[in-house]
């Protein structure tokens, strides 16, 4: 099932999103959804049909959820460990070592403040000439690291101030409207392999499309349980928190995100992750 959240009658509403119609759950928030089927041991597509009004209405989805704590992996993909190592003038160096190590590179992405819905603007940083998108799966936790689904990430970075020292990792990755999330959350009963998902990204400029991108879910290195066993580690991450697995996809300097850009990602079976580029911080 397809569980996002809404703008209805004034509140930010979960709802279901099933064959293109969208249903509100009055009354209820996809936070609110998670513990009570969490408390009452339901599983979220159950009590989600239950609780679906019988009426579909016509709005867009927003943010789905407001993530508690925003975790992220990297290097998981060949591709992004090779790309960081090059930029650093080393063959094989520190990336390609967390690639093939045993404890994955896990960073803290933010929470809640940094992070925007499908429709809103991602950030660029105003002291950074080279922000790329990093289109992610992501997975929504339940408690104890349980998996409640799955939805897109953009864990939009500035490429150049990871560049000029991996120190400055965290600046270049943690910043105002850094990371959007949605369109939409596919529970596991749906969504039963996360291994075969074919991801694509797109960045359009004035109509005109700077960069296309693809990678599959089959070449991350790890699994996604994997990750959130170590991402639990002495670390009591909450409920209703996200965990983003890393990119396949890399965007060359020449396409650098610009304000008034356009940033698609797209995962048939999960759907549309699309959001303006602008400037923060100004
Ligand atoms: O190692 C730096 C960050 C890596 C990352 O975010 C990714 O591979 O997705
Ligand atoms: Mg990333």
């Amino acid at each position: 099932m397809k569980l996002t959240k809404i703008q209805w009658e004034g509140k930010r509403t979960a709802a279901v999103i099933e064959d293109g119609e969208v249903r509100p759950i009055p009354n209820y928030t996809l936070m609110a959804l998670i513990e009570r089927s969490e408390i009452e041991q339901i599983p979220i597509a159950q009590l989600a049909a239950r609780l679906a009004s019988a009426h579909p209405i016509d709005v867009p989805p927003i943010l789905p959820l407001k993530p508690r704590e925003v975790w992220a992996t990297g290097c998981t993909y060949k591709a992004s460990s090779s790309f960081r190592d090059a930029e650093h003038g080393a063959r094989e160096g520190f990336y390609a070592h967390v690639h093939n190590a045993s404890r994955p590179e896990i960073f803290f992405k933010g929470t809640t403040r940094v992070c925007v819905g499908p429709g809103e603007p991602i950030g660029i940083r105003p002291d950074s000439d080279f922000t790329a998108p990093e289109p992610e799966l992501a997975v929504v936790l339940g408690s104890k690291g349980s998996i409640v689904g799955y939805t897109l990430a953009n864990d939009v970075s500035a490429w150049d101030i990871e560049r000029e020292n991996p120190l400055y990792l965290p600046q270049s990755k943690v910043y105002d409207k850094c990371c959007s999330i949605g369109p939409v959350i596919v529970t596991t009963d749906e969504l039963t392999d996360p291994y075969s998902l074919e991801m694509t990204c797109a960045i359009t400029r004035g109509g005109e499309t700077v960069f296309e991108g693809a990678t599959s879910t089959a070449n991350l290195n790890r699994t996604v349980e994997e990750l959130i066993e170590y991402l639990l580690r002495a670390n009591s991450v909450p409920r209703g928190s996200v965990l983003l697995t890393g990119t396949g996809i890399i965007v060359p300097e020449s396409a650098a995100l610009k304000p008034g850009d356009v940033c698609t990602i797209r995962v048939p079976e999960i759907g549309v992750l699309s959001n303006l580029v602008a400037v923060v911080g100004d």
